[in-house]
């Protein structure tokens, strides 16, 4: 019953499917996918399989708040539904709604970022971020001159993702080593980058090196633009839970036996950057500073969020 989910699960996991967005979106078509082929029996039984689903797809990758709330938007009236098969119509409804939702964001985004461009501008991007991209390419389509370096973002090297896609899309791009990011900073204009997950003060957690790329603009006074869907901002963060950091095998570095065996490895995948770093949060919802990210998530979540939940 739980082949698909946890399929989905296990391609996330091992990053076949990858980038916050997408993650977001693979795990809400996962649920639709389950709903839609769901023959259980009674109501309880059906809110009890749905939720095993949810657990299985959360289970995957930790730190992208995207996937949580990608699934969680899809299980929202689950609770309410008065039998197994309208409990698995809202799934499936929500899920739509979430995907469609979603894809025009990441539009919107690019739209509103690509003004924050000028011609001429020579662009610093990390990873492979669709939001980042897509302000990239909108302001390529508008025939503004840019060039954009791209970190190649050990150890999975998304960056040859990104440099493929840009690339393709007619764009002047130059390939970096992570390590480069400083040198080239002094040539850069603006920096773009994605989003995993925000948290409730501003903070951006993205793929590991992020918060380098941000100090190095802090420092040669480059502007640092983060592009995310809203639904990448945390809830638990607002009630002091911390964002948990994901960390891989170390056989992503280095092979461990070729190394001496004292050796270790330490492997985590995002770190977080400080609002203080950070220029601008472009959102489906406009441009944001990294303050207003609390107001931004209160009202979306509404303030019964606080009555309703035990923050013991
Ligand atoms: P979009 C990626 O994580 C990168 O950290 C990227 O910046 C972020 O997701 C956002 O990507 P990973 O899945 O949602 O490669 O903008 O670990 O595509």
């Amino acid at each position: 019953m739980f082949d698909t989910v946890k399929g989905t699960a296990s391609d996330i996991r091992e990053m076949k499917i990858r980038g916050a967005g997408r993650i977001a979106r693979a795990g809400a078509s996962a649920m639709k996918d389950f709903a839609e082929n769901y023959r259980g029996g009674s109501l309880e039984e059906c809110r009890k399989d749905l939720d095993t689903a949810k657990d299985i797809l959360l289970e995957s990758r930790p730190t992208a708040v995207s996937l949580w709330n990608g699934v969680q938007a899809c299980m929202r009236d689950v609770g309410n539904a008065p039998s197994g098969k309208e409990a698995t119509d809202s799934v499936i409804r929500n899920a739509e709604t979430f995907i469609k939702m979603s894809s025009n964001a990441v539009d919107m985004i690019a739209k509103i970022g690509a003004k924050r461009v000028s011609n001429g501008d020579v662009i610093l991007t990390h990873c492979n971020s669709s939001a980042a991209l897509g302000v990239i390419k909108e302001a390529h389509a508008q025939s503004k001159e840019i060039k954009v370096f791209a970190t190649e973002s050990r150890p999975w090297r998304q960056g040859l993702l990104t440099v493929k896609e840009l690339s393709d899309a007619g764009v002047d791009v130059t390939l970096i080593v992570d390590s480069a990011v400083r040198s080239v900073m002094k040539r850069t204009d603006i920096v773009f980058v994605g989003a995993d997950t925000v948290a409730s003060n501003g903070a951006l957690i993205n793929k590991i090196g992020t918060s380098q790329l941000a100090l190095a603009a802090d420092e040669a006074r480059v502007s640092f633009n983060v592009c995310t869907e809203t639904y990448k901002f945390s809830p638990i963060t607002l009630f002091g839970d911390m964002v948990t950091i994901e960390e891989r095998d170390c056989g992503e570095v280095a092979d461990m036996e070729a190394l001496p065996k004292n050796v270790k490895i330490y492997n985590p995948v995002f770190d977080s950057t400080p609002a203080k770093y950070i220029d601008a949060i472009i959102t489906e919802l406009g441009v944001l500073s990294p303050g207003s990210v609390y107001d931004v998530m209160v009202r979306q979540l509404g303030d019964g969020i606080f009555k309703e939940r035990d923050c013991q």
